[in-house]
């Protein structure tokens, strides 16, 4: 019997919730020590843990039939993925954030400012749609130290609770994007690899459903 693969993230921030997602879907998997991959013991399904940076690529390339990961990431790569639906978990925002010093009133003051982030295609879109002009620095981690040191005037990058940006004297002036954990998929299924994927969204649906 065929099987679909799906990609979710190996460790990290929607590792638990996308196993939770599963059991909840009544899916029954045994994690390996290695834990590279396994197979579902009661849905025609195979579980492929992967860094999160990686599944857009190989969504698109076709290595994973579907997978979970977190919108801005998706949007960020722009790969020709498909999204699904989105599944209520890693909620959080992509945000420009400045020293708490600096008087903020209007997206003009960001204005000429330099802005670290690991996000510069999601940044330069927002920037443009807003005739803004901004150096964009991309930096991979702990962008929110960049003020600090120098490296930059202002930050994007993700918030959730907010204690990050606090606790590194930066406050939250813009949002670009509102983002969340989806499922999505490689293009060009085949049929029973759709079929697959039906009966998992029917199984995902009903688990949101019984949620609300
Ligand atoms: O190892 P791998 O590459 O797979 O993981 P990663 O370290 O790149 O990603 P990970 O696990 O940090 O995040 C995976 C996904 O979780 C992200 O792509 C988002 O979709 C989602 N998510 C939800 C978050 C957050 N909330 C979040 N708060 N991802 C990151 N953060 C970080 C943020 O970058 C900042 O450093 O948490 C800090 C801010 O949190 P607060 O609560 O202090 O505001
Ligand atoms: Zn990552």
């Amino acid at each position: 019997m065929n099987k679909l693969k799906i990609a979710i993230q190996k460790s990290g921030r929607l590792y638990e919730d996308s196993i939770k997602l599963l059991k909840d879907c009544s899916i029954e998997i045994n994690i390996g020590i290695d834990k590279l991959k396994t197979t579902a013991l009661n849905f025609p399904l195979e579980i492929l843990f992967l860094r999160d940076d990686d599944i857009p690529q190989y969504l698109e390339d076709g290595v994973a039939d579907i997978g979970i990961v977190g919108k801005n990431l998706l949007l960020e790569k722009r790969k020709r993925i498909k999204i699904k639906e989105t599944l209520g978990f890693g909620k959080c925002r992509l945000s420009i954030a400045v020293p708490k010093s600096l008087s903020y009133n209007k997206i003009q003051d960001l204005d000429g400012k330099r802005i670290a982030t690991s996000y510069p295609f999601l940044v330069r879109e927002f920037f443009e749609k807003r005739y803004i002009n901004a150096e964009i620095h991309e930096i991979s981690g702990a962008v929110e130290i960049a003020p600090g040191i120098g490296l930059a005037d202002c930050i994007c990058d993700l918030v959730s609770s907010g204690s990050t940006l606090f606790m590194n004297g930066l406050k939250e002036v813009e949002t670009v994007l509102q983002s969340e954990a989806v499922l999505a998929s490689h293009l060009h299924l085949d049929s029973t690899q759709h079929i697959i994927m039906e009966k998992f969204l029917f199984r995902i649906r009903a688990v949101k459903k019984a949620k609300n």
